[in-house]
């Protein structure tokens, strides 16, 4: 079993539903981050905030199939691939399967742009502090703030 990350992130349609489905269909999860809405971070201009979330599975999947497990989700929840870093209801991103590397055309593990990202470090902070190295998250970029739990 391995402990791996995911980040999730919305910002079209009912985010908040998008969110909310796409964990139900989870397998293995253990941990939810609190929500946060977060400000987009480039892209075509006038994008909507995001909501942003990290979750922990505990796992047997490889990095492969979390992606296409993740793929599968943001084709289920409507998304068509558009412009890179375009709007979307739903983007799942593989950051960390426990200490796996990967390094291919399409699939990149630790996700190579998280530790730059405070979308990212901040939930992910709050279901792993020790990964998140002291000041990184106040060096990051994005403007985020902190929502309390998806379902409340
Ligand atoms: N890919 C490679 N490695 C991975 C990985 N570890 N996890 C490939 C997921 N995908 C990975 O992704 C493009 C390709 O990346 C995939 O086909 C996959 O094979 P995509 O989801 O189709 O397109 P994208 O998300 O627009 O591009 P990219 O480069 O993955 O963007 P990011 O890094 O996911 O950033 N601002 C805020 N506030 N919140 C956000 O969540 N997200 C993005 C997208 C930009 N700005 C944001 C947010
Ligand atoms: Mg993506």
């Amino acid at each position: 079993m391995a402990r791996a990350f995911l980040g999730l992130g919305s910002n079209m349609g009912d985010r908040r539903a998008q969110l909310q489905a796409a964990i139900a269909q989870l397998p293995d999860l253990v941990a939810v981050s609190a929500l946060y809405e977060t400000q987009p971070l480039g892209g075509p201009p006038g994008q909507s905030p995001y909501l942003n979330m990290v979750v922990e599975l505990d796992t047997d999947l490889s990095p492969r199939q979390l992606l296409e497990l993740g793929q599968s989700l943001e084709g289920a929840a409507g998304r068509v691939r558009g412009t890179r870093w375009g709007p979307r209801p739903l983007d799942v991103d593989v950051l960390l399967v426990e200490d796996q590397v990967v390094d291919s055309d399409d699939l990149v593990v630790p996700h190579p742009r998280m530790w730059e990202r405070r979308f990212v470090l901040a939930p992910l902070s709050d279901l792993a502090p020790e990964l998140v190295p002291p000041g990184l998250i106040e060096r990051a970029v994005g403007e985020v703030k902190r929502l309390g739990s998806l379902t409340t």
